[in-house]
């Protein structure tokens, strides 16, 4: 944190501009060293937030004319010294300059460094720091409003508003823990427990929308199964308008997983095509279906295709069938091929009826429409809320959520089975724990570095 980092800001190759990006204690100096405004009264005069026209030297070398911004700390993004140089958008100036601020003593920033500084320095938590790469790498509008939430710290507040809660119950058992024990009322009991019950409520209410929020950030995990050559590789290129995987007649073409994204409206899909699921000796095959089974267990969606010329000549496979009861919720079933049949045999009467049927057709683009509108109506039911609610939406802020939400519950049951005082406050410190590591008040510092590393050089 003593040293001065110095990195380019904008993405490397040419532009209009470039911005190379310096905080630190030694950010001043250097700069004044290195840039001679050409307006001087105007630079000394040293306000802040304030953008300067000059040159940019290196020794005696005029290196480029630049303007050079100026953040002071303790209000710049990092809490530091910020400078910004804004010089031509080539790669030589840029390199000359970056090289003549680390030959003044400055080092080359580490992804995220920036904003690792700005959440050490207090300017913001971490649940708005992981915002900051999430609208960064957002792919959809959906998701980029999300994160803008996040940013703005509504959802920090309301996390706080649960760890406050927490706050009070520990100092409450706290209180209590210094009467003997048959000084405990029931009354004291009766409040304790009430007051766990309102931090879990809030807490819940918090979870209830992650898993809608974790879709909008990182996509919709949608699998495509099926049997061999019933069209899932088909299915996969025509959603991605791409010759993407390979497809024959020959049935097991596909063996590994074939990951893309693709967007429906605002909705991002991770499609991921699967070896066709059927009983086979060939190991790699074997392999294959071993990883598509896992998929199915892992997928928010299930794409299931069965092959309409064959539906009145054969009953279901042992795996649709397993595929169709355990996962009926989230599968659709595409009945691919209809464009080889007179009529559609749809007398299914196997498929749970509860289970979204199609008629469908790579081939002839029959349904495709129709499966978009429905994977929509999935992911958006709660579109109204989306757009107005932070919701929780990273993984490693939803399992934190989620295990406070357990500790709450263990001491809950703790207090009712009349458990010591000093033994439920191990639970509710826990909880603690927990719902502090989401906006990042306890996190060790190689979970830290694990964050930032995701963030871009400059950031
Ligand atoms: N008539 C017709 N043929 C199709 C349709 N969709 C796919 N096919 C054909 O079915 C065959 C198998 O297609 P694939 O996409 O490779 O099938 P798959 O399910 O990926 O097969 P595996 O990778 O072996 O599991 C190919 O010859 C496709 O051209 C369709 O809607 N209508
Ligand atoms: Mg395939």
């Amino acid at each position: 944190m003593d040293d001065t980092i110095v990195a380019l800001a904008t993405p490397p190759g040419e532009g209009a501009i470039h911005i190379v990006r310096m905080s630190g204690k030694l950010s001043k100096i250097i700069v004044d060293r290195c840039f001679r405004p050409i307006n001087k009264d105007r630079w000394q005069d040293d306000h802040s937030f304030t953008l300067h026209l000059g040159w940019f030297y290196a020794g005696e070398t005029k290196l480029d004319q630049v303007l050079a911004g100026r953040m002071k700390g303790p209000y710049s993004y990092t809490g530091e010294d910020v400078y910004e140089i804004y010089c031509h958008g080539g790669m030589i100036p840029v390199r000359r300059i970056i090289e003549t601020c680390l030959q003044e003593g400055a080092r080359l920033a580490e992804p995220g460094e920036f904003t690792k500084r700005a959440f050490l320095n207090g300017k913001m938590d971490l649940i708005q720091a992981e915002a900051v790469v999430d609208l960064i790498t957002s792919k959809t509008e959906l998701s980029a409003d999300l994160a803008l939430l996040q940013l703005g710290g509504s959802l920090s507040s309301q996390i706080a508003d649960v760890r406050s809660d927490i706050l009070d119950i520990l100092s409450y058992i706290e209180a209590t823990i210094d009467f003997p024990e048959d000084e405990i009322d029931d009354l004291a009991l009766a409040e304790l427990y009430d007051k766990l019950v309102r931090a879990k409520e809030k807490a819940s209410e918090i979870f209830k929308g992650s898993k809608t929020g974790k879709i909008i950030r990182e996509g919709l995990s949608t699998v495509i199964a099926g049997k061999p050559n019933v069209g899932k590789s088909s299915l996969l290129n025509a959603l991605l308008k791409e010759e993407r995987a390979i497809v024959t007649d020959i049935p097991g073409t596909t063996r590994d997983e074939i990951h893309e994204y693709v967007k429906i409206g605002e909705v991002l899909l991770h499609l991921i095509d699967t070896a066709g699921i059927r009983e086979s000796q060939d190991p790699v095959e074997m392999i294959g279906i071993e990883r598509a089974w896992k998929a199915l267990n892992m997928a928010d969606v299930i794409l299931l295709l069965l092959d309409a010329t064959e539906l009145h000549t054969r009953r279901l496979t042992r795996e649709e069938k397993i595929i169709l009861e355990e996962y009926a919720d989230k599968t659709i079933v595409l009945i691919n091929k209809v464009d080889l049949i007179s009529q559609c045999g749809l007398t299914e009467t196997f498929i749970p009826p509860e289970v979204f049927v199609l008629p469908f057709s790579v081939k002839d683009r029959i349904g495709f429409t129709e499966l978009e509108e429905e994977i929509l109506r999935r992911v958006l039911e709660g579109e109204a809320a989306i757009s107005a609610e932070p919701l929780l939406s990273n993984i490693r802020q939803i399992m934190a959520m989620e295990n406070c939400i357990h500790s709450l519950e263990k001491a809950m049951e703790a207090v009712y089975a009349n458990v010591p005082f000093d033994l439920v406050s191990i639970d509710v410190r826990s909880a603690l724990d927990e719902v502090s590591a989401i906006t990042g008040q306890n996190v060790q510092e190689d979970l830290l570095s694990n964050i930032f590393t995701r963030f871009c050089i400059g950031k």
